[in-house]
């Protein structure tokens, strides 16, 4: 029906040039063509004429199986002709630059580096992170600095805190805490008089998520001793504290030492 629209279309002498430029350089063609049609069908009209110069103008009809016709050729030849439109864009998880490896999260884990970026608080005014050599007969599990809790019995007793947070990524799994201990102690009973809690902390909360392990005065000994303990809860993408509270009491002194600690866990590097 197009077709015969625009040949009737072009009778008129206004619209003349434009289908002249565009489809039919024969006005006799046009003519004849449209009298055709007055006679017959549309379909006999475009067989009729084998020199239809409309013929090659397939953008018009989209008819690419006609022979000759120009955009037959040009399919032909397109570099991209019979291939799908486009290769199935990756799926949107995919990190192909991601690989999965073991990750300690904690930063200055051997405290070789000093405080930071760990946070003390001491009851007693001590600093936590010390060199071996302020303490006689023990040398640091890792190069010469350890964590030093503890060591003292004030009136009223005292609290030291260290801690430091992290981040744990949505994609870390499992997660565990390994590292070394020494617990040296001046109490003779058999209790529990001063105590170290080892914990994770919610930042945002301040609450207290797990408490990993627990040492006492009842845990002494005479040298490092490693230590493991996993997280059974999952805080995925949370941001977390780990957390070292050490309490003693007001007589016979206890010591809680900390070296090469490491917060294990598995994700994308
Ligand atoms: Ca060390
Ligand atoms: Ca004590």
């Amino acid at each position: 029906m197009a077709r015969i629209f625009r040949i009737e279309k072009g009778g008129s002498a206004s619209d003349t040039p434009r289908i002249l430029t565009d489809r039919n350089p024969v006005p006799a063609l046009a003519t004849s063509c449209a009298a055709a049609i007055l006679a017959a069908t549309a379909m006999g009209c475009a067989t009729a004429s084998s020199a239809d110069p409309d013929a090659g103008k397939p953008a018009l009809f989209g008819d690419a199986s006609v022979a000759g016709r120009p955009d037959a050729a040009i399919q032909g030849i397109r570099p991209d002709a019979g291939m799908p439109a486009d290769a199935a864009p990756p799926p949107a998880d995919a990190s192909p630059d991601c690989v999965k490896g073991p990750v300690n999260l904690l930063s200055n884990a051997d405290f070789e580096l000093g405080l930071a970026p760990w946070v003390e608080t001491s009851g007693g005014g001590y600093a936590l992170v010390v060199n071996e050599s302020e303490i006689t007969g023990v040398d640091a599990a890792s190069g010469i600095f350890l964590a030093w809790m503890g060591g003292y019995s004030p009136v009223g007793g005292a609290t030291d805190v260290l801690l430091q947070d992290f981040v744990l990524p949505s994609d870390a799994t499992p997660l565990s805490l390994d590292g070394m201990i020494w617990v040296d102690s001046a109490e003779i009973l058999g209790l529990a008089f001063d105590t170290l809690d080892l914990e994770l902390v919610n930042v945002a909360s301040g609450a207290s998520l797990e408490v990993l392990k627990s040492w006492s005065n009842l845990d002494k000994g005479s040298g490092w001793v490693p230590f493991t303990v996993s997280v059974a809860g999952d805080y995925a993408g949370q941001t977390l504290r780990l957390r070292m509270t050490a309490d003693v009491d007001s007589s016979n002194n206890s010591s809680f030492l900390f070296d090469t600690l490491s917060l294990n866990t598995t994700t994308c590097q």
